[in-house]
Parts: structure tokens; sequence; C-alpha cells
């Protein structure tokens, strides 16, 4: 694995540090990406199934899907790339966390500020009120769970395609792109907007891009340094090598 001197240097100095992770952060945990050969909507049809659309031509085969996905991430556990971004946040005056995934690993890895742009696997909500719930489906249903208070159709709190992203973390992770000294974009395709526009307003506003992905990606080439490692193997190096 390569890491430029320039990447130590840039980091070294910098006060201010955003961060964005998709599915291949968690890849090494064991939970499938979406994207890759053998990844999660090689097989299924995805799109349609992470969609209000979708959901609503078939509920039960949807949260069914769910209820698979969510066990898949409940025994899943954090990989060392996790980790080493917990510990990141110590390292730098500010450093901001902002996820795609939706599996929470970040957060069980000890990350505490971490924004969340396309919801998460483990709650629940009501399709009409919003009210929360967390209790789990069952892996078949025999039938649809329905809102204790307003009888609508209860859905995961996940961001499905066609739905906008809660604003609050957009806008956040827009400001926190735009400030910071160094952008790290972890295991992403970039491809799902507006989250994969993201590094691009770092990079827009001054800042060092460096991509940490075993393939190159649609924005590579817009970028500053590339690591072209598993995130669990650059960024326990990268934490190694600043603490020096
Ligand atoms: C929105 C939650 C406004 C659900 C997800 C045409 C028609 C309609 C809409 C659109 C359209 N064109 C564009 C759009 C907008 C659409 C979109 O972007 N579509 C894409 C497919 C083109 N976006 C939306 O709909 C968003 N909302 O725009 O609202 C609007 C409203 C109405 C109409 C239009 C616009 C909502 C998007 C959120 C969707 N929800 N997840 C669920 O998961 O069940 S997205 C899902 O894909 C994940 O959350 C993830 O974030 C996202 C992207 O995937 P990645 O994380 O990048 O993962 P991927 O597999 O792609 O890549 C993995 C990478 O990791 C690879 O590069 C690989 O090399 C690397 N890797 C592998 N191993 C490792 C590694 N890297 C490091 N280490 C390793 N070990
Ligand atoms: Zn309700």
């Amino acid at each position: 694995m390569k890491i430029i001197p320039e990447i130590i240097e840039v980091l070294s100095r910098a006060k201010s540090v955003t961060v964005l992770t998709g599915a291949g952060i968690s890849a090494e945990s064991g939970i499938k990406t979406y994207r890759d050969p053998d990844g999660l909507w090689a097989k299924l049809k995805p799109q349609e199934l992470a969609s209000i659309k979708g959901f609503m031509a078939n509920p039960k085969v949807v949260l069914e899907w769910y209820a698979q996905r969510r066990e898949t991430v409940e025994e899943a556990l954090p990989n060392p790339g996790h980790y080493a971004l917990a510990e990141m946040e110590n390292m730098f005056t500010e450093f901001t966390l902002i996820t795609q995934n939706i599996d929470r690993l970040h957060q069980r890895a000890g990350s505490k500020n971490v924004i969340e742009l396309h919801g998460n696997i483990v709650e629940n909500k009501c399709l009409d009120c919003e009210t929360p719930y967390y209790e789990e489906f069952p892996a078949v249903l025999t039938e649809l769970p329905r809102c204790k208070k307003c009888g609508g159709l209860i859905r995961p709190s996940v961001v499905w395609f066609g739905e906008m992203l809660p604003e609050k973390a957009l806008i956040d992770a827009e400001i926190a792109a735009r400030k910071c000294d160094v952008f790290l974009c972890i295991g992403t395709t970039a491809e799902v907007t507006p989250a994969g526009t993201i590094p691009l307003y770092a990079k827009d506003s001054g800042a060092y891009v460096i991509e940490i992905n075993p393939n190159d990606t649609v924005i590579s080439r817009y970028l500053d340094a590339q690591i072209k490692a598993p995130a669990g193997v650059a960024l326990p190096e990268l934490v190694k090598r600043l603490r020096i």
C-alpha cells in the first residue's frame, strides 16, 4: 500500500478534517456493498426494493428483506477501519464523520459525532405519522406491522431512492465539507446523489481530498490523492503514522 508523504504532511498540519464513508468501509465487517460484483444489488433489484414505490408495491417483501439485512448488520462487528476513524475523532481540532451507511458500525466502534445521510436500518417509523418503533420485524411476516397511533404502515428508518435526505444532515454535511482542511472519501463509488457530490464541495472549497478505496471511482480524477487499499488496512496505518 502506497501512502505518499504529502498525505501525512497535510493531515499532520490539518485543524479540521471531514470524512465521508460508504458501503466499502463495512465490507471488511462482512456486510456486502451495493455495487461490487458480489454486492447486495448484484442479485436482487434493490433499487426497486429500496424505494417508496417498491415498498408500496410489496411491503411484505421489502420488510422481510430489511429484516434479513438487519440480522446481518447485528451479527457484524466494526472492523479496524471503523475503530481508526473513532480514534481520529480525537486527533484533530475539528472532526466530522458523514456516512451513507445505515449499519451504525461507526457508532458501535465509538464514533460520537456521526452524520447519517441515509438513515439507519436499526430503527423503524410509521410511514404516515413518523412515530418511531423499535420492535424488530420477524423474518417471515404473517401480517403487516401497523402504527398504534394512526394505523399507518411501519417502515425502516432509511432514506429510500426518490426520498429527500434529512435536511439538517445534508446541510451539516455540506458545511463540514466546505470548511475542512482535509477531506477523506472512503469506500464509496460516489454514484448516489446528493451524497456523492459532497467530496466535490470539499475540493471546490480548497480542501485536500484523499480517496481511500481499492478501486478508482467516478470522482478519483478530481481528487488530490488516493490510497488504493482496503479501509481496514489504510486507516490504521494512517493513525499509526500520525501518532508518531
Ligand atoms: C434524492 C439506504 C431528491 C437504503 C440508500 C433518476 C431517477 C430518480 C432518482 C435519481 C435519478 N438519478 C439520480 C437520482 C437520485 C438518486 C440516485 O442517486 N440514484 C443513483 C442510483 C443514480 N438519489 C436519491 O434518490 C436520493 N434522494 O435524490 O432526493 C430526489 C427526489 C425524487 C426524485 C429525484 C431526486 C436518495 C438516495 C439514498 C438511497 N438510499 N441506502 C438501503 O440501503 O436499503 S443508497 C445506498 O447506495 C447506500 O446507502 C449507499 O450509501 C449508496 C451508495 O453506495 P456506496 O456506499 O457508494 O457503495 P457502493 O457499493 O456503490 O460502493 C462501494 C465502494 O467501496 C466501491 O467503490 C468499492 O470499490 C469500495 N470498497 C469495497 N471494499 C472496500 C472498499 N473501499 C474501502 N475498503 C474496502 N474494504
Ligand atoms: Zn402513525
